[in-house]
């Protein structure tokens, strides 16, 4: 890489789960500093609380990451900290910086505040759950001793359309967004699934099924006939290789799944493990959620109090931070 810009961006990144959540740990040790008057000097603050239009100081932060970068496009020279106050930031793209946001050997070091933690989200904080109404068509669809712990909340409503979708993703494929995931209390949640904690396994691969799928010994996928988005999990082959198969039809009365193309990866394998997810029919334990594509409806039981719990679906499908044509030093 051409050696044209100095930048040293300290963000340690403690990914929870996928792309969508991150950290930024407080790494300001041995820094000094300074409460400025000026954006254009070398320490720059950015609040939950701020203003785009404040001069970027202690006591008047910025809102936004951009906001600070646009501060720091004319800066000449002096080594830059830009400081995250504690609290949470949405961002509704990558945030990028290159060298054309920087001057020639001008490092930069973003950072929550110390003593602070600053939590920078590639999605958007939810609320207003309801309890399910007893008399919807809703309501019938859980088990009658589950039913009350079910809450739901119209993600259209809260201006939410794009719901990624579920991939073919796994063991030798290409890296892909995983699709909404909900997150409680910074917590990833469990896509509904079957069984809850174990696996399932396979029964047997028939000649006519080789490679494209299996039979199994259980009456539990007879509830999902109706399942829009059915997907399996599994180790197919290897203990050390798994993927994400999409299933075209349930045979009930054979005993019998296809699944759709690229296949399994490693062809299926009698005894070999997996579980099914993506089913509203199986949401059936605390933590456990499910999203109704068509209808932008989100079910969820809640693992805990969710009146004081901070509850986020992912929606960046790109990394929430890139940095491009730049030398780390
Ligand atoms: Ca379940």
């Amino acid at each position: 890489m051409k050696k044209n810009l100095s930048l040293l961006l300290v963000v340690q990144m403690l990914f929870s789960s996928n792309i969508y959540s991150s950290k930024i740990a407080n790494n300001a040790e041995g820094l000094k500093p300074t409460v400025v008057g000026n954006p254009t000097e070398n320490v720059i603050f950015i609040s939950p609380n701020g203003n785009d239009g404040n001069a970027g100081t202690k006591r008047h932060p910025f809102a936004t990451l951009e906001r600070a970068k646009q501060a720091i496009k004319n800066n000449v020279g002096e080594p830059i900290t830009i400081y995250l106050r504690e609290g949470y930031y949405p961002l509704e793209k990558s945030f990028v910086l290159s060298k054309n946001d920087l001057s020639e050997a001008t490092p930069i070091q973003v950072s929550s505040y110390p003593g602070e933690r600053a939590h920078i989200i590639g999605g958007k904080e939810i609320h207003g759950f309801t309890a399910l109404d007893p008399q919807s068509e809703d309501y019938k669809k859980f088990e009658a001793e589950i039913r009350d712990n079910i809450m739901v909340v119209d993600l259209i409503e809260k201006g939410i359309a794009d719901f990624g979708n579920l991939s073919a993703r796994g063991f030798g494929r290409d890296i892909q967004p995983s699709g909404l995931t909900l997150y409680f209390n910074e917590k990833p949640m469990t896509l509904a699934r079957w069984p809850n904690n174990d696996w399932a396994t396979i029964d047997n691969v028939p000649e006519s099924l080789e490679g494209k799928g299996f039979t199994y010994d259980s009456n539990r996928p007879a509830k999902w006939l109706n399942a829009p988005d059915l997907w399996l999990h599994g180790y197919w082959k290897y203990d050390w290789s798994d993927t994400y198969v999409k299933v075209a039809s349930i045979d009930s009365a054979g005993k019998t799944i296809l699944t759709e193309e690229p296949y399994s990866g490693y062809p299926f394998t009698k005894g070999k493990r997996f579980y099914a997810l993506n089913l509203l029919e199986e949401l059936d334990s605390p933590g456990e959620w499910y999203l109704d594509r068509e209808k932008g409806k989100l079910y969820f039981w809640p693992p805990s109090d969710l009146q004081n719990a901070k509850v986020f679906v992912s929606l960046l499908q790109e990394p929430l931070v890139r940095i491009e044509d730049v030398n780390n030093t």
